[in-house]
Parts: C-alpha cells; structure tokens; sequence
C-alpha cells in the first residue's frame, strides 16, 4: 500500500488535473481520504465523476453533486461511463480546470484515481472510445497505470485502484463490501447483506416489500434475509432456511439494481453517521480516562500512608 502511494504521489506531481471517480452509490464511503491529502499537497484541481448513476437513486446524486461543488478546487458531475452522451462532455470540464495547459503546445495531463472497482477503465474506454483499458466487476482489474491519448491535446493516465490504510468508520467498510470494492476474501457475506438490509430498511423499505413480497414492518436485517429465504424456498438439506444464498441473492440484487436505484447514504445521513461514531469514541475515551483516574488515585491512596508515614 505504502509503494502504491509513492507511485500516486510521484504520478501526481507530473499532471495537470485529477478525475476522481467515486461510486454514485456510496459516494462519501467510495471518497479515499489519502487522494484528497495527495491532491490537495499538490494543490491539483479535481472532477469528481459520481459514476454508475445508472444503478443509484437520482435525488440522492443531485444532494451529492451539491455538497462536492462546493468544496475549494472541485468540480462535481454525475454519469453513467454506460452511457456515451454522459462521458461526452467530460473531457472539456476536466480540461476547463487547467485553463493554462489548453493549448496544442502543452497538452493536458488527467490522471484518473479512485478506490477499486468504481469504473476508472470503462470510463477511459469509454472518453476514448475504444476498449484499452481492461475492465471486470472485480476489485484490482487494473495492475498497472497505462497513458492513453485522448485528442492531440489531451492525455489519459489509469491507475490501479487505491485502498487506503485504515478504514475510519466500519459502515464505510461494509458499503465498500457491499459495492464490491473490498475484495470477498476480505469479508463475511452475512455481516455485510446484514447491514445492507439493515440500510435498505430505513431508506428504501418499498423497494424490499416490493421485490420480496414481505411486511417490512418490524423486521431487522437478519429478519429480511429469513423473508428473502422464504419467499424463493431457499432450503438447505433436512428442510431449513438456506440463510447463505438469500445472503447472496440480496447482494446480487444490490449490485445489479435489480432491486431499483439506491444510494446507500445521502449528505446528511452520512454527517449524522460520523457524529454518531465521533460522540461514541469521545465518550468511550472520556470513560477510560475517568476509570485510569480512579486506578491511579487508589494506587496512591494505598501506597500513600506507607510513603508518609512517620519514623
Ligand atoms: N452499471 C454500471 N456499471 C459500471 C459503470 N462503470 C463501470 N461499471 C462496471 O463496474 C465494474 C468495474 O469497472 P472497471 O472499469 O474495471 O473499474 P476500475 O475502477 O477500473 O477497477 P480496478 O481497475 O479494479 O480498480 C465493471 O463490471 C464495469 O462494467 C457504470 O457507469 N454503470
Ligand atoms: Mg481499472
């Protein structure tokens, strides 16, 4: 991870612009904390493209476009790199952000970054309208970063995904999963469908009544894939519920939009969500402290008269 780092940094140093692509889904989860720091040192400007918003949920996009124009350096557009018309017009926003460099003599240099799997070589296919770049619903497709023209005037630089070191708050690391930009071997199918149910019960209950035919109504996140195992007949040998394929057939319908376009946090939810986990840890700190307080006042309490007590 270090090495990748370097080689982003060094990379960096040499272009003009970043395009960070992020997954519309998840937006604020699929944001790399160590590219923002990069590109910031560097003071690069940035097109942030919420990508796959073929499979997320409009208004959730449209907040999100909103919160990321308005940080310094950025520029945000939603697009889907399965649909031409979307992926037209972002060469000239990207080459709108280096305004010194749009010339023949120097061409612009776009480096495109962003966590694994998000779609950094279907949208370069797709700016340079041939299949280069190859391309899998796999994190870690891409190796090796590669330069692809686009125009005389414009260049392309891919990148293999980057991970950053420690995931701040757990939720992120279970939409990540969720999305596939965590590798499998790097998860428990069970606890991320869990708490993806357990998402979709507070923000899309109609879209799980509807594909599962179930009474949303009371149920939690193991109680949604008990209903999905139900309704398909899902049952393993000697009749029981078969939890391990609702498990995966909800994550499928997920990834697949099968159960309809859904953004798995919005602006606000993911500021209440980090107040949350922040207050947790401050007050988890505040009671440690407190308790090493009263150990270290016993300690001296006991060791206290024998130091003072009189000759
Ligand atoms: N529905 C949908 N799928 C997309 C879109 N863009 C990319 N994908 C799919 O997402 C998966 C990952 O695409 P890649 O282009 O390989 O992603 P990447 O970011 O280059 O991934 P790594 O090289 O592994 O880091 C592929 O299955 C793509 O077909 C999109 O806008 N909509
Ligand atoms: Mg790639």
């Amino acid at each position: 991870m270090a090495a990748a780092r370097k080689k982003a940094a060094e990379t960096l140093a040499q272009v003009d612009v970043v395009i960070e692509v992020l997954d519309a889904r998840l937006p604020g989860a699929s944001s790399n904390p160590m590219i923002a720091e990069l590109r910031l040192h560097r003071q690069r400007p940035c097109l942030k493209v919420l990508n796959k918003t073929d499979l997320a949920d409009p208004l959730a996009t449209t907040a999100w476009l909103h919160t990321f124009g308005n940080q310094p350096l950025v520029k945000a557009v939603a697009v889907s790199s399965k649909r031409p018309a979307d992926v037209a017009k972002l060469p000239k926003l990207a080459a709108s952000l280096a305004p010194h460099r749009n010339s023949m003599i120097k061409r612009v240099r776009i480096l495109v970054m962003g966590i694994p799997n998000v779609g950094k070589s279907t949208l370069i296919n797709a700016m340079v309208k041939r299949r280069v770049a190859n391309v899998g619903d796999q994190p870690a497709i891409t190796k090796h970063q590669s330069r692809y023209d686009l125009g005389e005037q414009m260049e392309l630089i891919d990148m293999p995904g980057l991970m950053w070191p420690a995931i701040e708050y757990p939720s992120d690391g279970l939409m990540l999963a969720a999305s596939h930009a965590i590798g499998e071997n790097a998860y428990i199918d069970e606890e991320v469908a869990v708490a993806l149910a357990e998402t979709l019960l507070i923000r899309y209950p109609a879209l799980l009544a509807a594909r599962y035919k179930c009474e949303t109504e009371g149920l939690d996140g193991p109680g949604v894939i008990e209903a999905i195992a139900k309704q398909r007949g899902f049952r393993i040998k000697g009749g029981d519920l078969d939890y391990d394929k609702a498990t995966r057939t909800l994550l499928s319908d997920y990834r697949s939009a099968a159960l309809g376009r859904i953004t798995l946090e919005t602006p606000q939810s993911r500021k209440s969500m980090m107040e949350k986990v922040d207050a947790a840890r401050a007050e988890k700190a505040a009671a440690e402290a407190e308790q090493a307080a009263i150990k270290e006042a016993l300690r001296k309490a006991k060791s206290g008269p024998r130091d003072s007590a009189p000759e």
